[in-house]
């Protein structure tokens, strides 16, 4: 069968760009919002260009003209929106409620994957405030799409390896300690590290797969389901040099939210369901999900010691 036609929504981003890349990799017809909204950054144009020269088509269109979404919709099968939801970017998760009112119009989507590619929302009814905002808000988008019968596909990426792995699992940092390290609590909790381009690899085989039709599907390669005592123990091998490690407890980690500002505070909360609670791997992948690396064998997935190579 043809392969489908993909509109990445949000393709200049930090996951959306590998979005886009993944989808021409892998021979689909890729088209890319160009929103005029994006002015004078130079950088954005750029990067779509870039785009254009390696076969994606470009189509104008903005969040801010419903028609312009519908039309851009109607010229594929498949949207992917990659929408910011991290809060020292531009977070605008709700802003998707527009594009789901364009795709409920255009009719013609066979599948829609909305900008989530992290823990997954639904099983954060519990997460500790502010951060929950992240998780209530992409499920108010869920709600939308279910109400409006779209056809769609929730990726659960857990994390980001840039951001989680080379500072050792920090906060405020995206390169490694040279002297000492926090461990949360024992530092034994797992948690699960993926390669941002296996995440955009693994999501474009999913979008024309029968068996991931409005399910969730999880990214858990069995060789990334690490702690963060293992991460640290990798770099160490690496460099072959020894940190000193300290440990941070649950209350004191906590605590360390007192005073500071939302979007710390927002990352407190999700460093801890990650650290402390073990959410990314604390439940069994039931019936009514999907694991990435088990459907999708062929993924040669970037191992988190190959990751680290870079920053020695
Ligand atoms: P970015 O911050 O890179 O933003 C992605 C795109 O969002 C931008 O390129 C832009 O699209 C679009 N956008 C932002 N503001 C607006 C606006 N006002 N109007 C229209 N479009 C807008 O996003 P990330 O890649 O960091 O995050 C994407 C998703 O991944 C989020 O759901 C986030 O929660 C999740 N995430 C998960 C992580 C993890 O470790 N699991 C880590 C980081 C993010 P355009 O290209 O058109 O300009
Ligand atoms: C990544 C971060 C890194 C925050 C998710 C604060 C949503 C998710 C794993 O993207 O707040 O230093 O699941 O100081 O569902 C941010 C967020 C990571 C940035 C988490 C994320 C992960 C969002 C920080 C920091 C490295």
């Amino acid at each position: 069968m043809e392969k489908s036609k993909v509109l990445v929504v949000g393709g200049t981003g930090y996951i959306g760009r590998r979005m886009v890349k993944a989808s021409l990799a892998q021979g689909h017809p890729t088209f890319v919002l160009q929103r005029p909204e994006i002015g004078l950054d130079i950088e954005k144009l750029q990067m779509l260009l870039s785009f254009k020269a390696k076969g994606a088509t470009l189509v104008e269109g903005s969040f801010a003209d419903h028609k312009s979404l519908v039309e851009a919709v109607k010229k594929v099968d498949v949207v992917i929106c990659t929408m910011s939801g991290v809060h020292f970017r531009s977070h605008n998760i709700l802003l998707q409620l527009k594009l789901v009112e364009a795709i409920k119009e255009a009719g013609n989507i066979k599948r829609f994957l909305p900008s989530e590619f992290g823990m997954d929302p639904a099983r954060m009814g519990d997460a500790l405030e502010p951060g929950r905002v992240t998780f209530d808000e992409k499920m108010i988008v869920r709600k939308a799409i279910e109400e409006a019968n779209i056809p769609h596909t929730y990726v659960s990426a857990n994390c980001f390896a840039g951001y989680f792995v080379p500072n050792l699992c920090q906060m405020t940092v995206l390169t490694p300690p040279k002297e000492k390290v926090c461990l949360y609590g024992d530092g034994n909790v797992k948690a699960v590290f993926v390669d941002e381009y296996d995440i955009a690899t693994y999501t474009i085989k999913t979008i024309d797969d029968p068996r991931t039709l409005n399910k969730t599907v999880y990214i858990r390669p069995p060789e990334n389901i690490l702690s963060q005592r293992q991460i640290v123990e990798t770099w160490e091998k690496l460099t072959g040099k020894k940190l000193d490690k300290f440990s941070i407890s649950k209350e004191d980690f906590l605590a360390s939210m007192e005073g500071k500002d939302f979007t710390f505070q927002v990352g407190v909360g999700h460093f801890y369901h990650i650290y402390y609670e073990g959410c990314l791997t604390n439940f069994e992948i039931g019936d009514e999900g999907e694991e990435a690396a088990t459907l999708y064998p062929e993924v040669n997935y970037k191992r988190m010691d190959e990751y680290l190579k870079l920053y020695v």
